[in-house]
């Protein structure tokens, strides 16, 4: 059973909804200068906004204006919170400013009292794939210790303004995605750097992730001194990895080939650097700016739960060698298709039991509790004549990974704060850039050539997990 106040909701981030990207004193962000791609043609990123190139970010879908709506519908639905991000570039609009935009901090203000007054809690992310541009250019993005304290200053700011309308943060969404060094809207997103122009790509990303591990913590003590009560978790992307067969180069790989999910949340949850990874810098000479003070503050900021997204999983074969440069969702040349797993359109392999092996590995692991921030699946879907979107697969995608989270909590004692998942509105895709690829309990009239009217549509699946909500996970 889960519990009583079980946080069922939805999940979506500041880049990805709100458009508006010039208003409110609003700077640039990473995400504002990712062009829409699609399934078959890689998002790219320019220098700086180019006229004539089409930028999905700069409008969202209108969310900055139509928030109040879209709460309703949220309300409808029954959900007891929504997990959004506090865009950086409207509280910092550069980054490295003393004091924060005024206009930003009351947009979320606004927001907040509007879901708190929908009965709605608001989840936060701080950096979800929206650092101000300015950092990158003026610093090389996260490969500067300088971002710390400007990071710090931007967590601090948003716990002393909103820590009584906001009980649970995350630091860093998907900090792990950029483990994928290959390819570069991982490194760009997570931390304003594009690995393929390193020398050592590896040494960099590591480097960088050391940065936001110091950042993290310092803000996971901050958010405590301003208020014990609020909750501060770290947030992955949790890619489950199989071994392709028994074979041992498997099973050996596959166990090193989790540090792409395990090395983040080890040292977030333990505030300690794991052996292996000592071990590794070690072999490979790497003089990485680690310092004491930099250790004690990862041991005095551990995270209060682990926060993450399951979308896929995916399988180690020692024999294999594939060219992942392009691809979104494989981070290891060794991967392969899981051959007991169907696709979605995008290539993600569905795998709902891999959400309760992820949920019992960091249970196992980190006896902490968890929340499973993100979860769904994208599909094509349009309206019929009538308006009406049957979206069977989306409710039996998620069916079956609410029942392997139930199993998690009810056999193997998971402790569990609730599940959002991930686009409850429409919104426009990270990995792809495009409206296609939907993921909504409600429909959004937009699509990718720049048509349609905006109009809010519930799906076949909204009157589902409305029910679901209100039977607290019981009925399916
Ligand atoms: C995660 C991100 C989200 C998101 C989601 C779905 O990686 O945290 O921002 O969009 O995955 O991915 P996509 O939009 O590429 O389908």
């Amino acid at each position: 059973m889960l519990r009583d106040d079980f946080l069922w909701g939805g999940a979506v981030a500041a880049n990805q909804v709100e458009g508006a990207y010039l208003e409110g004193g609003r700077g640039l962000s990473v995400a504002d200068v990712m062009t829409r791609g699609s399934a078959e043609r890689a998002r790219q990123i320019t220098d700086g906004v180019v006229e004539g190139q089409d930028y999905p970010a700069h409008e969202g879908i209108d969310f900055y204006h139509t928030y109040a709506d879209d709460i309703r519908l949220f309300a409808e639905m029954g959900f007891k919170c929504l997990r959004t991000s506090i865009a950086w570039s409207r509280i910092f609009p550069q980054g490295d400013e003393e004091e924060p935009n005024e206009e930003g901090l009351a947009f979320y203000d606004r927001l907040f009292d509007e879901l708190l007054a929908n009965g709605i809690k608001p989840v936060v992310t701080l950096s979800h794939f929206e650092m101000p541009l300015h950092l990158v250019q003026a610093y090389g993005g996260w490969s500067n210790r300088r971002l710390i304290d400007f990071f710090v200053r931007f967590a601090t700011t948003c716990f002393e303004r909103y820590h009584q309308k906001v009980a649970y943060w995350m630091t860093f969404n998907e900090i792990n995605n950029q483990y994928n060094v290959e390819n570069d809207i991982y490194s760009w997103t997570d931390s304003g750097i594009l690995l393929s122009q390193a020398d050592d790509p590896w040494r960099v990303m590591y480097q960088a992730s050391h940065y936001e591990f110091v950042a993290s913590a310092r803000a996971v003590a901050a958010a405590h001194a301003i208020d014990p009560s609020i909750k501060v978790g770290c947030m992955v992307a949790a890619e489950m990895i199989y071994p392709f067969s028994c074979h041992p180069d498997d099973v050996l790989l596959a166990q090193d080939a989790m540090h792409s999910t395990l090395f983040f949340t080890d040292v977030m949850a333990r505030g300690t650097y794991p052996h292996y990874a000592v071990r590794l810098f070690e072999r490979k000479g790497w003089d990485l700016d680690i310092t004491t003070e930099d250790l004690a503050a990862l041991s005095a900021g551990t995270v209060d739960y682990i926060g993450f997204s399951y979308y896929l999983s995916n399988a180690v074969n020692h024999e294999a060698h594939a060219d992942i440069s392009e691809s979104t969702s494989r981070s290891d040349e060794h991967m392969v298709d899981n051959p007991h797993l169907e696709q979605s359109a995008w290539g993600w392999a569905i795998d709902p039991k891999g959400l309760r092996y992820a949920l019992k590995v960091f249970d196992e692991r980190y006896q902490l509790p968890q929340f499973v921030v993100e979860n769904g699946i994208g599909l094509y879907e349009e309206p019929d004549a009538d308006g009406h979107i049957e979206d069977d697969d989306r409710i039996e995608f998620l069916r079956a990974h609410i029942e392997q989270m139930e199993k998690a909590v009810d056999e193997d004692g998971v402790d569990l704060i609730g599940y959002t998942p991930w686009g409850c509105i429409d919104l426009v895709s990270f990995t792809s850039g495009e409206m296609a690829k939907r993921y909504g309990f409600v429909y959004v009239d937009k699509r990718d050539d720049g048509t349609g009217t905006g109009v809010r549509l519930r799906k076949k699946s909204f009157w589902w997990f409305k029910h679901v909500i209100e039977t607290n996970g019981r009925e399916l």
